[in-house]
């Protein structure tokens, strides 16, 4: 058994990995390769947008982990804006799960998250937005600062006025979400797209702090359901914060 590539910064900040390989079977080299690496925090929705992406794009990559909120001088030296997902791909460092998602569609577009149609891809277009701003500013930053934030940075104790106007805010965008995914499988149409990702990745987040209130919402629950069960959302279920394990239905396909 080899090592596991080990994960290195190199001279210009960028993160790349040393693999050992075996050229004969007595003769071991060490090469660089570049490989693909996503910088990304384990609980952030726009790191779990851009992992799920990635498996369902079926592409190969390493997975480094980063507090964004200790802000390192590799994660500045990558993102000006100090936050993650960054993807790494070959020479290509990207920044912003958006940017992120749309350069994977367009580099690898063999299996595609955008729908063809130019009006559908405006509608996807607006409900990733709608779900990385509007949903995250009302629902998932409130109650991830107050209740991950917080603990990972010792910061303090997450502040109850706060929790309940997200909480609030929660319910009101399910009710919408309800009506998005009432007719078909996926919010447009039978495919699956980069909206559902975006919107899955956000749900996600809340799920693991067991704060979604899913029966009162039945279509919402069964498309959570089905993008659940895929196995692009494998690795985000055995995701594990230590002092805030996830809430228990976290892990059930059948909550
Ligand atoms: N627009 C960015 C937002 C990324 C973002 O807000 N990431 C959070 C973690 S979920 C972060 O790194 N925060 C660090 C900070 O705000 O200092 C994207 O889509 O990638």
């Amino acid at each position: 058994m080899y090592p596991r590539p080990v994960c290195i910064l190199d001279k210009i900040g960028r993160w790349a990995f040393l693999e050992q390989v075996c050229i004969t079977s007595d003769v071991l080299i060490w090469e660089s390769v570049t490989l693909r690496v996503l910088v990304h925090f384990a609980l952030c929705p726009f790191s779990r947008k851009i992992r799920i992406q990635l498996v369902e794009k079926d592409l190969k990559f390493e997975l480094f982990e980063e507090n964004p909120y200790l802000k390192s001088d590799e994660l500045t030296g990558a993102n000006p804006a100090g936050e993650v997902p960054v993807l790494v791909d070959g020479e290509a460092q990207i920044i912003d799960s958006r940017a992120i998602a749309d350069y994977l569609d367009e580099r690898y577009p063999e299996t595609s998250c955008m729908p063809r149609l130019p009006d559908d891809r405006a509608e996807c277009r607006r409900l990733v937005a709608w779900f990385d701003n509007k949903f995250y500013r009302e629902v998932t930053e409130p109650l991830f600062r107050e209740q991950i934030v917080k603990m990972v940075m010792r910061s303090g104790n997450p502040e109850g006025k706060y929790l309940r106007v997200a909480q609030e805010n929660l319910r009101s965008h399910l009710g919408y979400h309800d009506q998005l995914v009432g007719h078909h499988n996926w919010m447009l149409g039978n495919n699956l797209t980069q909206a559902d990702i975006a919107a899955a990745a956000q749900f996600s987040t809340l799920d693991y702090l067991g704060v979604v209130p899913w029966n009162e919402f039945p279509h919402a629950k069964e498309w959570y359901a089905r993008i659940k069960s895929r196995p692009s959302f494998r690795p985000i279920l055995q995701d594990f914060l230590r002092g805030r394990p996830p809430g228990p239905n976290y892990v059930n396909l059948d909550f």
